[in-house]
């Protein structure tokens, strides 16, 4: 690992005995004395750090305080708070090599992709700032003579932020910046596969907080827990608001426990994504569009290409072409130029992909390239396969699951309504995408009677949504929506008041009431 690095993020200075902290409440930092564990990098499987368990006593005591420094972060004006946004983004922009550096130790991710992670962080803060003075209700006409109706957005609490492994730190800040300009305190439980990464962007907030002396400073907490702690954390009374990303399992999981305790929940589940390419794309732009999405991050985004409808006039043609652009993907060392996809994220990601390959075969698809591991010109350790394509029913059983590993499966279509009804039928409804030049096709794909997903692209793939958007999806997805357009309200309580100026006191749908 590269110690500078770790020098210059402040980490360095946190290790005590091979130890790192696995509670961090602003400023302060403290050592779990429970069972360790361990990340390590699936380049090589080396460890990068180690962490002990920490109890839950502790963990909340940090949320009660986090619930105290709550009521003082609520009074700061909003554009304020925003001002310590900005100055974060310009620490992270000052450190967007060693993040990226972090982010493909710890995921795998190619560098060149973990730069654009950084970028999504510092694109969410831009727009965190300027949110930060645009937090706007509405007026309603009020049916009664010199009444006033208006609406008003007030800070939650404390929110919870549940993030993955693949997008350590960018998922993270659609949701951390937009509760904090929205006067939130906030409790960050990290993948703990990407735990440097996530100090890192704690160390870089708190210094960004620092720089405001006259401000609360203990807004933020992380923490590097197992199981056991997410599920104190989300049981916790205190926390308005968990906004966890993660497998449809575990939003299943979490999900009854926090409406057990009424409490609110933002959800960013699996995705099961499609493109269809119609007989009239553009073949060039969508061949490239697929490649990057199916074979990006190796496979391992939530919005990454699953499924591909291919129309059957063009069906052979493209999946030749298919089969030549990923003979040419260069796979190893993700922080090597060139190399196109890294490793796998673990042992356990390999297995999945693997055992779904067999189910493949056992359901009558057929593998038509790739899936194997490979051993040479790779680091050793770490787990790089060969992005698989295959042949397969749609009705297939193994079709409807999403396996969080760069399989592709390809499907033949002949009418756009049958495809369409095929698109829809799986439990999942994050992204997807059409390639076509046909008016029609592209209107009714967008429209209520097209795709189910949350995201619905026309002539660009699945994956690499802007942050502008509200990003999320329907069914097994979960529902949730976060980072840009108005998803800012999930992290905020609306009030409605009504205003009487009149010299009356008359009620609402003319109910008489006299004395
Ligand atoms: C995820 O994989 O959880 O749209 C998020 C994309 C990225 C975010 C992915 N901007 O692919």
């Amino acid at each position: 690992m590269n110690d500078n690095i770790l020098t210059k993020l402040g980490i360095s200075t946190l290790l005590k005995k091979d130890n790192l902290p696995s509670l961090y409440l602003g400023d302060k930092v403290y050592y779990g004395t429970g069972k360790q564990f361990f990340s390590r990098s699936p380049i090589d499987f080396n460890i990068n750090a180690k962490f002990k368990k920490i109890s839950n006593s502790k963990v909340e005591k940090v949320i009660d305080s986090l619930q105290d420094e709550f009521q003082l972060w609520q009074e700061v004006p909003a554009p304020k708070r925003g001002e310590v946004v900005k100055t974060f983004s310009l620490l992270v922009k000052e450190n967007k090599r060693e993040l990226a550096f972090l982010i493909t130790l710890e995921s795998g991710k190619i560098y060149e992709e973990s730069l654009g992670e950084v970028q999504e962080l510092i694109d969410i803060c831009d727009f965190a700032v300027g949110l930060s003075r645009q937090l706007y209700g509405l007026t309603i006409a009020s049916e009664r003579f010199r009444h006033k109706m208006l609406e008003q957005w007030h800070p939650l609490g404390v929110v919870g932020i549940i993030s993955a492994f693949n997008f350590p730190i960018a998922v993270w800040a659609w949701n951390a910046m937009l509760a904090l300009v929205c006067g939130n305190t906030i409790i960050w439980k990290s993948s703990s596969q990407t735990t440097l990464c996530a100090i890192a962007c704690h160390l870089l907030l708190q210094k960004a907080i620092k720089a405001y002396p006259t401000l609360p400073q203990n807004i933020f907490s992380l923490i590097l827990a197992n199981r056991q702690t997410t599920k104190s954390i989300v049981k916790n009374k205190n926390i308005k608001l968990i906004s966890a990303t993660g497998s449809v399992s575990m939003g299943k999981s979490i999900s009854p426990m926090v409406a057990s305790r009424l409490g609110r929940v933002l959800l960013e589940l699996g995705g099961n994504n499609a493109m269809i390419v119609t007989n009239s794309a553009k073949l060039d732009l969508a061949l490239r569009a697929v490649v990057f999405s199916s074979v990006g991050t190796s496979g391992q985004r939530c919005t990454s290409l699953r499924r591909l409808f291919i129309h059957k006039k063009i069906y052979k043609d493209f999946i030749s072409s298919l089969v030549k652009a990923y003979e040419c993907v260069n796979i190893g060392d993700p922080f090597k130029r060139k190399v196109l996809m890294g490793p796998l994220v673990s042992k356990k990601a390999y297995k999945n992909m693997q055992l779904t390959l067999k189910k493949v075969k056992d359901q009558g698809g057929k593998i038509i390239y790739g899936g194997e591991r490979i051993k040479n010109n790779v680091p050793s350790g770490g787990y790089y396969v060969k992005p698989a394509l295959v042949k397969i029913k749609h009705s297939a059983k193994i079709v409807q699951k999403e396996t969080f590993a760069p399989i592709l499966y390809l499907i033949e279509y002949d009418s756009f309504e049958e495809v369409l009804k095929l698109h829809n039928s799986v439990p999942q409804g994050l992204s997807s995408s059409i390639f076509t030049q046909d008016l029609k096709e592209s209107e009714i794909f967008m429209s209520s009677i097209g795709s189910d997903c949350g995201i619905t692209n026309v002539n660009i793939g699945t994956s690499g949504a802007e942050i502008g958007g509200a990003f999320g999806g329907e069914k097994d997805t979960g529902g949730g929506r976060e980072s840009g357009s108005d998803s800012w309200k999930n992290y905020m309580r609306r009030v409605t008041n009504t205003i009487n100026y009149s010299n009356e006191i008359p009620l609402s749908q003319g109910i008489n009431f006299e004395l």
